[in-house]
């Protein structure tokens, strides 16, 4: 690992994490601590520190300069770490029991220190070994609810609401998202990456122009709709669980936007997910992704009639009119996660982890079928069961 300086900050070592640990009171006095980077995603490093003796670790996750998947030619802020520090406090106060604790900061740094889940395994990972998560979608469920629903206008003074959509400005992680989700993929953009025999699909998905109006909607939609504290990358990489616990995990592209965007991206990773299985463990995530939008529309709904602040909030149909936005927002966004996440620049481990090439290229046309129709069909789907339908339909 080397060391990268700027200003005053410095890229961590083992040996420099673990001092820095050291100076935390957190570890017994003298304890021989051990350091190992964990990092497996596309942007920082993250250390686990462990003193064996007393069992006790923590996590520091650091920012780098720039995005680790491309390398130093794609600077990137710091700012970052402070923005996830701050969204995993304020989405804590709603879901303590969801979120990590966080144990201090260091803003030049760039470090977050937080709890050591190392008991739990990162929900991507674990799905692919066919893991079941039993309460996966009704954590995920609450979780997003709880979160949208408490920082929007819904439930919060507009001064406040307002105050916290200006501190969690984050363009540049917002930029990545416009480029990577919604406008590279419509387009044969360098930044795009997919194997010699998706080519003639690709091609047609950037001559669909009402698909790339559908694609611009949604980007639109993104750009401009600042209606919730997000989470801002919910995928399933983004969470660690077990067979009881579920806790989600780096907000660092967190901002005020539309509040489909995080369902809907949970809900592309588990579409994903479901189409690389079959029977009865496809029912099982099937059954998730179900539940995922029954707990989150009922809970909000329940947020709305007992905590919701909003004048119009018993003026008939209202509710009804935002819940039925959201879904549309979800389905469009789902679809334009499994659009990049096949052919964009940052792909999934459910689908490039597959060795046997027919198989992996077939799924992968799959699940871009699946997402063309999500974004097009939109607004034609009922509820939940009939996106469910509309994936089996697209599957065959
Ligand atoms: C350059 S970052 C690529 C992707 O990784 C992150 O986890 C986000 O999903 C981003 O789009
Ligand atoms: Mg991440």
């Amino acid at each position: 690992m080397t060391t990268t300086t700027v200003n005053s900050y410095k890229a961590l070592t083992d040996e420099s994490a673990i001092a820095l640990a050291q100076k935390l009171d957190f570890f017994p006095e003298g304890a021989k601590l051990e350091s190992r980077e964990i990092g497996d995603g596309n942007l920082n490093y993250v250390f686990r520190i462990t003193d064996s003796e007393s069992g006790k670790g923590l996590i520091i996750k650091q920012a780098l300069p720039y995005a680790k998947v491309v390398g130093e030619s794609w600077p990137l802020t710091l700012k970052r770490a402070t923005i996830e520090a701050n969204a995993l406090r304020k989405h804590g106060e709603f879901v303590p029991g969801l979120v990590p604790a966080v144990y201090a900061t260091d803003e030049e740094l760039a470090i977050t220190v937080m709890e050591d889940l190392s008991h739990l395994t990162i929900a991507r990972e674990g799905l692919i070994s066919g893991e079941a998560y039993p309460n996966l979608s009704k954590d995920i469920g609450e979780y997003l609810a709880h979160t949208l629903f408490q920082t929007s206008d819904f439930a919060l003074h507009p001064f406040e609401k307002k105050r916290l959509a200006a501190e969690f400005s984050n363009p540049e992680l917002c930029k990545i998202t416009e480029d990577l989700i919604f406008t590279d993929p419509f387009f044969d953009h360098e930044t795009n990456d997919f194997e010699p025999e998706l080519k003639s699909a690709v091609e047609a998905l950037w001559n669909n122009d009402p698909l790339k109006l559908e694609a611009a909607k949604l980007k639109k939609s993104f750009l401009t709709e600042a209606e919730a504290l997000l989470h801002g990358d919910l995928h399933t990489g983004s969470i660690f669980a077990n067979g009881t616990e579920t806790k989600v995990i780096d907000p660092e592209f967190a901002f005020y936007g539309p509040i489909g965007f995080d369902i809907g991206l949970f809900l592309a990773n588990l579409i994903v997910q479901a189409a690389t299985r079959k029977g009865e463990k496809q029912e099982a995530v099937n059954r998730h992704i179900v539940n995922t939008w029954e707990v989150f529309s009922s809970t909000f709904s329940k947020l709305w009639e007992e905590q919701g602040i909003e004048a119009f909030k018993d003026t008939a149909g209202y509710k009804e009119f935002v819940l039925e936005k959201i879904f549309q927002d979800t389905i469009g966004f789902a679809g334009c996660e499994l659009i990049r996440r096949t052919i964009g620049l940052a792909h999934v481990k459910d689908l490039d982890g597959i060795e046997e090439s027919e198989r992996r290229i077939r799924l992968k046309k799959q699940v871009l079928r699946i997402g063309e129709a999500l974004i097009l069909k939109r607004k034609e789907l009922a509820d939940i069961s009939a996106v469910l339908a509309l994936v089996e339909e697209q599957s065959r």
